[in-house]
């Protein structure tokens, strides 16, 4: 992050103070990224000028953020099976074929109803489901190994059945926050 980028995100960050004073946050494992090399471009969402490709079901949050920052990614969810367009990371960086990597990320909901995200990232997948509201950031962690090719992460809003099955105002603005990405070498070597 550049000494900008700090400067704005610590500028913004006193005005922010006041509303999330009362957002009764409950964190833990805020770790400091350890990566072994590997790296994931703006992994807390807090860049000005985000690498991530935003869908249009997402958008950059500048009012919840976890551990680090204020910026988190906040992904909506209205009625239907949700979206096939995903927001996806620039390529990770660094990652050495074969090696396994813990990937962890932070992650709080409100006004869903039968709700769901799912990230991709290679060949695994995170599927998670959400009913009514949590402001409490929970954390989640998924244990990969890479191929040789580049990969990113892809962050889709879904719900399983059928179409028909979630019509109405209920399912509409159902709301999902992402944030804080972390990548640990699980051998701890770099
Ligand atoms: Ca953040």
């Amino acid at each position: 992050m550049s000494f900008l980028s700090r400067l704005l995100l610590t500028s913004a960050g006193l005005f922010l103070a006041l509303p999330l004073a009362g957002c009764q946050t409950t964190v833990t494992g805020c770790e400091t990224p350890f990566s072994g090399g590997a790296e994931l471009p703006d992994p807390s969402f807090e860049e000005a000028q985000t690498p991530w490709k935003l869908a249009s079901h997402s958008r950059i949050d500048d009012t919840e953020g976890v551990c680090d920052g204020t910026h988190s990614l906040l992904v909506q969810l209205d009625s239907g099976l949700g979206s096939t367009e995903p927001t996806l990371s620039a390529n990770l960086t660094g990652i050495t074929a074969d090696k396994e990597y813990e990937i962890t990320f932070h992650y709080r909901f409100e006004n869903c109803n039968k709700a769901g995200l799912r990230l991709t990232l290679g060949n695994y997948t995170k599927s998670l489901k959400f009913d009514g509201a949590d402001g409490r950031w929970k954390q989640t962690t998924l244990a990969v190994t890479f191929g040789s090719d580049p990969v990113s992460i892809a962050i889709y809003p879904e719900r399983e059945g059928l179409e028909s099955d979630f019509q109405g105002a209920a399912f509409d603005k159902n709301l999902m926050w992402v944030d804080d990405f972390t990548i640990k070498d699980v051998a701890g070597s770099n």
